[in-house]
């Protein structure tokens, strides 16, 4: 598949957008300014932008506790999520979401959520919504390796066959679940996306670790689904380069694994090592943008550290939906 040199620079972009404000975060929360608890995405950036870069404001996405990269490869704005995760007023969510819940519906990122297992049923239901506006949009679910064991992923699948909804499972294998290995989590048949293949699912697998895999893989797995075929399924293999959750002593780590990781599995090093042997991007191109978002990232920071914080009388305005 070709991508035109727009697209390239523009998934590049993506990648680094989410890459530079989660080492940003890492650094941020140590400061103590931050309430709440966070998961970084880094390392899974190419899984969210190899996904989402085929995707239009109108077809949905539901994420998971780790939804940063979901949430910037949909289209979020990053200084409206930046002041939500600092929890102020005119952040993304009214500085109500915080790190953890936050969502654009303008833009098609229905919510982050901290339950793991709740993304796959309200993909379904996403699904279904597009399939009788029957203009081929699409829902996709993201679930981690963890979630995949979840009894409402299940359901959620068995009621997408079901329904015949447009519904696409994304299951971003990052090998834990909080501490737990995924080799101990997952039983004797630690093929994921098989789950989905015995529920009449048709699979894909890529290397989530890889943008050029993902997109390419999800390219074909997206014409299935917008044929009108019904749901499907993808596992990606992929990497998280931080703890669980910031503060995380990661004791369960094996020596010299994220150095490892950090080594082999990067996706920005291998996105720019891929582009630079084929000679479709020039390196220079690459920094430019890495320049480009370090100061959009700072910025971001200044305005968030700057903005107001939401007042008291807001407290219990967006709780319930009133009609
Ligand atoms: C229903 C539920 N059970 C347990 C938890 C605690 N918990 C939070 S994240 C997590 C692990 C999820 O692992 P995975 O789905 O692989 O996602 P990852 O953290 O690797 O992105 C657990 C068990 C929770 N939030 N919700
Ligand atoms: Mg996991």
């Amino acid at each position: 598949m070709q991508l035109s040199r727009d697209q390239l620079l523009r998934a590049y972009r993506q990648m680094v957008v989410i890459r530079m404000f989660e080492e940003r975060l890492h650094a941020e929360i140590m400061t103590g300014e931050i309430a709440g608890f966070t998961h970084l995405y880094c390392g899974q950036e190419a899984a969210a932008v190899g996904v989402c870069e085929h995707l239009g404001h109108d077809d949905f996405i539901v994420s998971t506790h780790r939804g940063h990269g979901h949430c910037i490869a949909k289209g979020c704005d990053v200084k409206g999520m930046m002041k939500e995760i600092y929890g102020r007023a005119d952040g993304l969510c009214k500085g109500k979401a915080g790190s953890m819940h936050i969502a654009d519906v303008s833009v098609g990122m229905l919510g982050a959520n901290g339950i793991v297992g709740a993304g796959a049923p309200q993909a379904v239901g996403a699904a279904l919504a597009a399939k009788l506006d029957g203009k081929g949009k699409v829902a996709i679910g993201f679930s981690g390796d963890g979630a995949c064991n979840q009894g409402t992923t299940f359901e959620a699948m068995n009621m997408a066959v079901v329904t015949k909804a447009p519904c696409i499972f994304v299951f971003e294998n990052n090998h834990y679940s909080e501490h737990t290995g995924f080799e101990y989590a997952v039983g004797t048949n630690r093929d994921i996306a098989s789950r989905a293949e015995a529920f009449g699912m048709k699979v894909w697998r890529a290397n989530g670790s890889d943008f050029f895999d993902t997109y390419e893989t999800m390219a074909d797995l997206l014409a299935y689904v917008r044929a009108g075929n019904g749901p499907a399924a993808i596992e990606l293999d992929t990497e998280r380069f931080y703890g669980h959750f910031e503060g995380d002593p990661q004791r369960y780590r094996g020596p010299g694994e994220v150095e490892r990781l950090r080594k082999d599995r990067d996706c920005l090093v291998a996105f720019r090592q891929k582009v630079e042997a084929s000679g479709v991007l020039e390196i220079a191109a690459l920094d430019a943008i890495d320049a480009e978002v370090a100061i959009l990232i700072d910025e971001a920071v200044a305005e968030a550290r700057a903005a107001p914080a939401p007042a008291l009388s807001e407290v219990t305005t967006d709780v319930y939906v009133s009609y």
